[in-house]
């Protein structure tokens, strides 16, 4: 069903993902789960759990793996009734080769899909009727010239609406060229007011600093807040007032990292934008504080799940968690 009024509009590419049943190698494992992946969607999900109202935007093949991404995020309560279907294009696959440690090596089969052919010139205005924020991603710039400049319309477009934007850079090097990532996601940053990398990806795009001066150098670029991800040291979050620190959650049972950064980009928003109109200010600390705590302990819930996007909790299990409360299971 179309719902005229979002808190979040977000355009991505949403893939079926294929992880193996018993979380063996990938060459030898007869059985696989099949599921719905993609950072954007993870992240309309996650909020949407934390009821706030989302759309994902998002171009996806006539087959029933597009029916799929359909039924699954409206399901979840997202809005897709702006989602373009293209006959002539397949909706994208990918596979996850779980290692006995780090993260998952993933395989993409995506060349040429759906979502894939996105140009500037199909970027439509209505697709952020009744919104008040765009959430984007690297991923979508790194599948091709024209997707690229896609992001960038819709960028600026949603500026000039008056909706503010947020940018996670989700740096997949397997998709696109270490200079051409670092040139185009550079290029980006200033489209956005709340800008979220980690500590690996601020590294990749201006080299070895301090924290505290990656912080400042991408404030000058041009957002209004910088949430960055630091792993198992938590967060930290910068505005023009200064920065705030926020503790990790403990991680019991690591089972997959993918999908973390995500999670972590719905905690964060699911705050900001309920303070929206002081981001531009400048956010007060509490406020700041309250968001990347919220972010962190999604980030670090969504690692204790296999998938990337199951184990989000909802608002009041959130509220559970962070008042101390122990939940009644049966
Ligand atoms: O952040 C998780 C994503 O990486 C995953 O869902 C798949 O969108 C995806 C991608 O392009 O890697």
């Amino acid at each position: 069903m179309r719902n005229n009024q979002v808190d979040v509009v977000t355009l991505g590419e949403s893939m079926i993902l294929f992880q193996s049943y018993n979380q063996g190698a990938l060459q030898y494992e007869p059985l696989f789960t099949k599921s719905l992946a993609g950072a954007e969607s993870n992240v309309a999900i996650g909020l949407s759990r934390l009821e706030k109202s989302t759309r994902w935007i998002g171009r996806l093949g006539h087959d029933p793996f597009g029916d799929l991404v359909l039924t699954t995020l409206s399901g979840q309560g997202v809005d897709t009734s702006y989602a373009v279907r293209d006959a002539e294009a397949p909706t994208a696959v990918y596979f996850k080769d779980f290692k006995r440690y780090g993260d998952p090596a993933v395989y993409y089969y995506r060349k040429g899909s759906a979502a894939s052919r996105l140009t500037p010139e199909m970027i439509d205005v209505s697709w952020l009727e009744g919104a008040s924020h765009l959430h984007v991603t690297g991923i979508t710039p790194a599948l091709g010239e024209q997707t690229a400049a896609a992001t960038r319309k819709l960028m600026e477009l949603a500026r000039k609406q008056g909706l503010t934007v947020s940018f996670d850079p989700n740096l997949r090097r397997k998709l696109w060229s270490e200079e051409l990532a670092r040139e185009t996601l550079l290029s980006l940053i200033p489209l956005c007011d709340i800008f979220m990398p980690g500590d690996e990806e601020a590294e990749f795009l201006l080299g070895e600093m301090e924290i505290e001066a990656y912080g400042e150098a991408f404030l000058d670029m041009g957002p209004k807040l910088v949430a960055m991800k630091l792993g198992a040291e938590g967060s930290i979050g910068f505005t023009q007032k200064g920065f705030v620190r926020a503790e990790p959650f403990a991680v019991d049972r690591l089972i997959d990292t993918v999908g973390a950064g995500d999670a972590f980009a719905s905690g964060l928003l699911s705050v900001l934008l309920d303070y929206r109109e002081q981001i531009e200010g400048g956010l007060d600390e509490a406020h700041l504080h309250e968001a990347l705590r919220r972010a962190n302990l999604l980030g670090s819930m969504a690692t204790q799940f296999k998938g990337d996007w199951e184990g989000l909790p909802t608002l009041a299990e959130v509220n559970d968690i962070l008042g101390g409360q122990k939940s009644v299971t049966r």
